[in-house]
């Protein structure tokens, strides 16, 4: 009995990456490093998930020794700017997303998050395009620093399954990416996965759907009651 979904959050609720990699830069540039990400670069770079994970990687490709940098305090600087320019508005929830939170409360199921990002984008994302607090819809919001390993592990999805006090079968993971449905699928969670325009290149053999977004839920039967 599927009783909470469970939402990835850059790629599936809001086409937030183009901000991080605006965000990204822009702080490089600040630190002087002389480092820009295009969107090529991203784009490779994406297949790391979590932002110090990917500075670290990234240093990997063009050797400079991880001591170089201080990665925590660049990425605190790149969430603070990441957070400053999601504040300014222009970026909506994807088509569906907003519908969907407010028919799936209606009809009494337990939404959550399992997100690599960081906190604070989250609630700089609810802030901007809903006006509330993240804990105003979601019974748990797992995060990225919360757990050991990031997606592709489960680690992230399983904690959002301990704080809902849930099994994996009471649940549905919507994701954008490869490693978000793996996490999923590691955790033992069914996946619908809304490819991203970063992940449209990317395949999902292991999905439970793939959709191109959640604007028709007529398509997803157990879904479809909370359309009508
Ligand atoms: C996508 C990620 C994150 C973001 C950047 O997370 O891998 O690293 O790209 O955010 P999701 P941070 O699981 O929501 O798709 O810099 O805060 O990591
Ligand atoms: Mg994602």
């Amino acid at each position: 009995m599927l009783k909470a979904l469970i939402f990835d959050v850059d790629g599936t609720l809001a086409e937030t990456e183009e901000l991080h990699r605006r965000a990204f830069n822009e702080t490089f540039e600040k630190a002087g490093l002389g480092w820009h990400w295009s969107q090529t670069d991203y784009h490779r770079l994406l297949k790391t998930t979590g932002g110090k994970e990917r500075i670290a990687r990234y240093m990997e490709e063009i050797d400079l020794p991880l001591g170089q940098v201080d990665i925590a305090a660049l990425h605190r600087d790149k969430t603070a700017r990441y957070t400053a320019l999601m504040a300014e508005g222009g970026l909506d929830l994807r088509p569906g997303v907003r519908d969907l939170l407010t028919r799936a409360r209606r009809a009494g199921m337990t939404l959550a998050i399992a997100t690599t990002t960081s906190r604070p984008n989250v609630d700089a994302l609810f802030a901007a395009t809903l006006g509330v607090t993240p804990d105003s819809i979601f019974a748990a919001v797992a995060c990225g620093d919360q757990v050991p390993a990031k997606k592709p592990a489960p680690d992230v999805y399983q904690l959002a399954l301990r704080r809902l006090g849930l099994s994996a079968d009471q649940c549905l993971a919507f994701e954008d990416s490869r490693n978000g449905l793996m996490s999923a699928r590691a955790a033992g969670i069914e996946c619908l996965v809304t490819p991203s325009i970063y992940t449209a290149d990317e395949s999902f053999p292991e999905a439970w759907k793939v959709l191109p977004d959640l604007s028709d839920l007529s398509a997803i039967p157990v879904l479809s009651k909370l359309a009508a």
